[in-house]
């Protein structure tokens, strides 16, 4: 199965994904990777690893359609199976979506639905929580709305800063969401309506708990 994976940082959840597909832990061919930022980190992560790049800068289109429109037209020579949004941070339109409809995952840092949007960090931390986390979720038009698959808890400790608590929960993440995208590529893993399904059972409503899988 080929894997587009879509940045817009540093790329640690990138090298997840490299590091996951070079051991053989997760089956599959990181086939291109795009970022919306040329100084995005994980493009060196992505040349370090000899996979092909490509930067579809948002700044130079006049529209987000326009934007969306060039990422599709940069992708479709890679005909993706599976797309991976990691840290990208373009809202993306409908059409998009509906190019790659139920292919699209996306990991977002927080225990959705809790925190949709930016910030999530800052706002568990305001709001007194005693737990944060991270979500890999379908995405759909509905931002951080799509049906969620697995998530994976995280403590919130005393004298938390968003930086400490953002880089707790990274680590859990880059064991999430390459187990999140070795189902899909398992073929156990699909979005029916707006539900996820592993194995053909509706997974829960918040996804299932990585802890207890
Ligand atoms: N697109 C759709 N349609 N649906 C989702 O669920 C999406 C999506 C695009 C990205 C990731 C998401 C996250 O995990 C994601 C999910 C960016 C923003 C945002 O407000 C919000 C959520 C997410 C990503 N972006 C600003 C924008 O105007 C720009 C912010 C910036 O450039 O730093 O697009 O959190
Ligand atoms: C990750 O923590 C991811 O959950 C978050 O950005 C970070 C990217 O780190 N995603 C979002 O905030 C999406 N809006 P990385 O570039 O090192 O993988």
């Amino acid at each position: 199965m080929k894997l587009a994976v879509l940045i817009s940082g540093s790329g640690s959840n990138l090298q997840s994904f490299i590091d996951d597909c070079a051991r053989g832990a997760l089956p599959a061919e990181i086939a291109v990777v795009l970022s919306n930022k040329p100084e995005a980190g994980g493009l060196a992560r992505a040349h370090a690893a000899n996979i092909p790049t490509l930067v579809v800068d948002h700044r130079e289109f006049e529209s987000r359609e326009a934007f969306d429109a060039a990422m599709l037209e940069a992708l479709a020579p890679f005909a993706p199976d599976l797309v991976i949004l990691a840290g990208f941070m373009r809202i993306l339109t409908p059409d998009f979506i509906a190019a790659f409809r139920s292919r699209l995952l996306n990991i977002h840092p927080s225990l959705l639905p809790k925190y949709p949007g930016l910030k999530t960090h800052q706002r568990a931390l305001d709001a007194g929580d005693s737990e944060a986390g991270a979500t890999v979720h379908f995405v759909t038009e509905e931002l951080d709305g799509g049906p969620p698959v697995l998530f994976a808890r995280v403590p919130i400790e005393a004298g938390d800063s968003a930086d400490t608590l953002a880089a707790r929960v990274q680590l859990r993440e880059h064991q999430l969401y390459p187990q999140a995208a070795r189902w899909f590529v398992e073929g156990r893993l699909e979005l029916c309506g707006d539900r996820a399904l592993l194995d053909g059972e509706a997974l829960p409503a918040s996804g299932a708990d990585l802890d207890t899988i």
